[in-house]
């Protein structure tokens, strides 16, 4: 009996302090510490894909329903992944998107903290001017926007042309960090000439003798599909399959090519699972070429050519291609080598697939599909 009103005495004061804590802004740590320090990374990302057929037709009917201003100077599509309360962004840390542009339109000039590039998944005719150079995008090739380079976008064609956008925005945003600037008082930057970049920066192992300190960001701003292809090709014949990836660079430190992302390819040949791996830090995978499938975390994901998946941090993953696939990602990886907390690793044992993942076909209610 004593002990029963003693145990109410304490449930009272315990709740009397609780709620005080509550009332002063304070959090006790000690009911919430497994989920603060779990033993391994525990993302809200989900492992999730967007099919190239729906991204392209809602892109397409975007064009025919939003003008160019109307959308606010870019006509973009943002991959929200679901595990993220509504928030579009493809991971907690990355940006990935399926921006639109027209025939003969142009989206106008501006800058901003968070770095971006584009992946050019098919087309071509479009160029980014950045920093005056106008940069070509052909199929395949990958165009850098370092962080405060102005940007904008022309197509000079009768066609239209999607491409692939990853930003570190969600970690800018995370920091506090975005600013922006348009540009003005003119839509468009005046060009100084076409692909510059590649012109000095771009050479086979030479660089202008006098290039100075090393920069953060790769001074090359254009990545071409053929080089990469060549690279890819004569590490698969070196190595062997089913598995080679290459990085782009930056040509004055050998790093990543921004600070802030890194951007990989990977080239995959039929035959057989590549080792199951993991790593800190998400990646947003674009299918540029073939037809296979990956497991992510027990999850098989079927893809094909302009798909684009999300492989959350620590998520384990195996590919498998039918025909010889070549996957671009993008990933956080030098923010967290820069903190010294990247980790990574390969598996000995296969992943059991528990799940198919089911991608949404498109779920239209226009007439014009
Ligand atoms: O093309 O400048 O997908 O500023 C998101 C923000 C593209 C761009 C995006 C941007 C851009
Ligand atoms: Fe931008």
């Amino acid at each position: 009996m004593a002990d029963q009103a003693a145990d109410r005495a304490t449930q009272e004061a315990l709740d009397g302090f609780y709620g005080d804590l509550k009332a002063n802004d304070l959090a006790p740590l000690w009911p919430i510490s497994d989920e603060l320090m779990p033993a391994a990374p525990t993302p809200a990302t989900l492992p999730y894909l967007w099919r190239w057929k729906m991204l392209r037709r809602l892109a397409e009917r975007a064009g025919e329903l939003i003008t160019i201003e109307r959308g606010g100077d870019r006509r973009v599509l943002s991959l929200a992944n679901p595990g993220l309360g509504g928030a579009p962004y493809a991971s907690s840390t990355l940006w990935g998107a399926a921006q639109y542009l027209g025939p003969r339109e142009s989206a106008p000039g501006h800058r901003h903290t968070p770095a971006a590039i584009r992946f050019v998944v098919e087309g071509d005719g479009v160029w980014t001017t950045v920093n005056g150079d106008a940069c070509d995008m052909h199929s395949g090739d990958l165009i850098l926007t370092p962080s405060m380079h102005w940007h904008d976008h022309s197509n000079p064609t009768d066609h239209a042309m999607i491409w692939f956008d990853g930003l570190d925005l969600p970690t800018m945003k995370a920091l506090d960090a975005i600013f922006f600037e348009p540009y003005q008082p003119d839509e468009l930057q005046p060009v100084a000439g076409h692909n510059l970049s590649e012109r000095l920066w771009g050479g086979r192992a030479t660089l202008p003798r006098d290039h100075g300190h090393d920069r953060p960001s790769s001074p090359l701003l254009v990545y071409r599909w053929i080089d990469a292809d060549r690279s890819l090709e004569a590490l698969l014949a070196e190595r062997g399959g089913p598995l080679v990836t290459l990085e782009y660079t930056n040509p004055l430190t050998g790093g990543p090519a921004l600070p802030t992302m890194a951007c990989e390819m990977h080239r995959i040949v039929p035959g057989g699972l590549t080792r199951p791996y993991r790593k800190v830090g998400s990646s947003v995978c674009v299918v540029y070429r073939g037809a296979g499938h990956s497991v992510i975390d027990g999850q098989r994901f079927d893809w094909s050519h302009g798909d684009m998946f999300v492989v959350p941090s620590w998520s384990t993953v195996e590919h498998e291609a039918s025909e010889p696939s070549d996957l671009f990602a993008i990933s956080d990886r030098p923010i967290l080598e820069a903190l010294h907390v990247f980790r990574d690793e390969w598996l000995d044992a296969p992943q059991d697939v528990t799940a198919t993942f089911e991608a949404k076909e498109p779920q239209t209610q226009d007439s014009v599909a």
